[in-house]
């Protein structure tokens, strides 16, 4: 075990292989302390010119890329994975049987942050038999917990940013633990991979410092609103402070959007257009708000009225969207 090589992954599709480049040279720029860096790269059909353009972002001698295409997956892996899971929504689920053995601990990153300052003293925490250590996400209700049956007062992790114990899920056979929980769920799981890694790892995760992934609704949130809702939650001074100096932004879509929208408003989005500038995709130009309507209106009441009028308003578009489920099973029903 070395801790000072750094040990990350990231996976990407195309469309988001942009993205990747700015994780990368964000993460190069403010990370310095460790001796060598490697990028596990799970590539769902990322092309050659593309994958050629991200490994230029890697300092020589610093640093290497790896890449595994993830159709080709299923055949190494070893292990059933049932024809009606898709793989390549899962990767990250992979890693302990897909990077080599000797790796004991990796860190996960989603594609939407970008690395702002030094990540060692979370890299570098001691696991204590602990599987998983992340952030605390906000949500919005217990709901999300109990439905992969944790209790309330269970602690639920944020998943875009999370270190992972190799070592302990290839030992504790996590990865079958994760496919097995998901075939109990029909295929179908609250937020995904990070529903699935919060109830199969739970009482086996340890809580970090907000800092390394502050998403948006800190910067969205007042801190009363976000305590209201999130129990265990942080103090208001790991707050505060990850918000003012944040070791990994994770730019969760929120209330404020995707910092390469058009139309974004999270506060830190320059840090964004910083990196962006720096890849090879600094002339991409900002992509289109594909929200929906509704989504919208949600977002704006939160952003411009009293707490209790977004309440209501976002009620309001739920009725709406039932309303027009309706109706368009009723139109459905007459065609026939
Ligand atoms: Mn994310």
């Amino acid at each position: 075990m070395d801790n000072n090589h750094l040990h990350v992954a990231l996976a990407s599709d195309q469309n988001y292989a942009e993205f990747v480049a700015v994780v990368i040279v964000s993460l190069f720029d403010t990370n310095h302390w460790q001796d060598f860096t490697t990028v596990h790269l799970l590539s769902n059909g990322i092309d050659e010119a593309t994958i050629e353009k991200l490994s230029q972002h890697v300092p020589d001698g610093r640093g290497e890329l790896k890449v595994y295409d993830i159709h080709s997956l299923k055949d190494d892996l070893g292990i059933d994975v049932p024809s009606t899971i898709a793989i390549t929504a899962y990767g990250r689920l992979f890693l302990p049987i897909i990077i080599s053995e000797d790796v004991d601990r990796v860190l996960y990153l989603d594609c939407d942050v970008v690395v702002h300052d030094s990540v060692r003293d979370f890299y570098q925490v001691r696991f204590n038999e602990r599987w998983v250590a992340g952030v605390r996400d906000t949500l919005y209700s217990e709901y999300t917990k109990t439905v992969v049956g944790m209790a309330p007062s269970d602690e639920y992790l944020n998943s875009g940013v999370l270190l992972m114990n190799l070592e302990a899920w290839r030992e504790n056979n996590v990865t079958q633990q994760c496919l097995d929980f998901l075939l109990d769920h029909d295929g179908k799981v609250v937020h995904h991979d990070q529903g699935i890694i919060n109830g199969v790892c739970n009482h086996h995760k340890l809580v970090v410092h907000p800092k390394f992934n502050a998403t948006t609704s800190y910067f969205s949130h007042s801190f009363s609103l976000l305590a209201r809702h999130n129990s265990p939650f942080y103090s208001q001074q790991e707050v505060d402070d990850a918000k003012s100096s944040p070791a990994v932004i994770h730019f969760t879509e929120g209330f404020f959007n995707r910092p390469w929208i058009e139309n974004s408003l999270h506060p830190l989005r320059d840090v964004f257009i910083h990196y962006h500038s720096m890849t090879q995709w600094s002339e991409a130009p900002m992509r289109a708000d594909k929200r929906s309507i509704a989504t919208k209106i949600i977002a704006w009441s939160f952003l411009n009225l009293p707490y209790w009028g977004h309440v209501l308003v976002t009620r309001i578009m739920d009725l709406l969207s039932q309303v027009a489920i309706i109706k368009r099973l009723n139109r459905n029903g007459f065609k026939k």
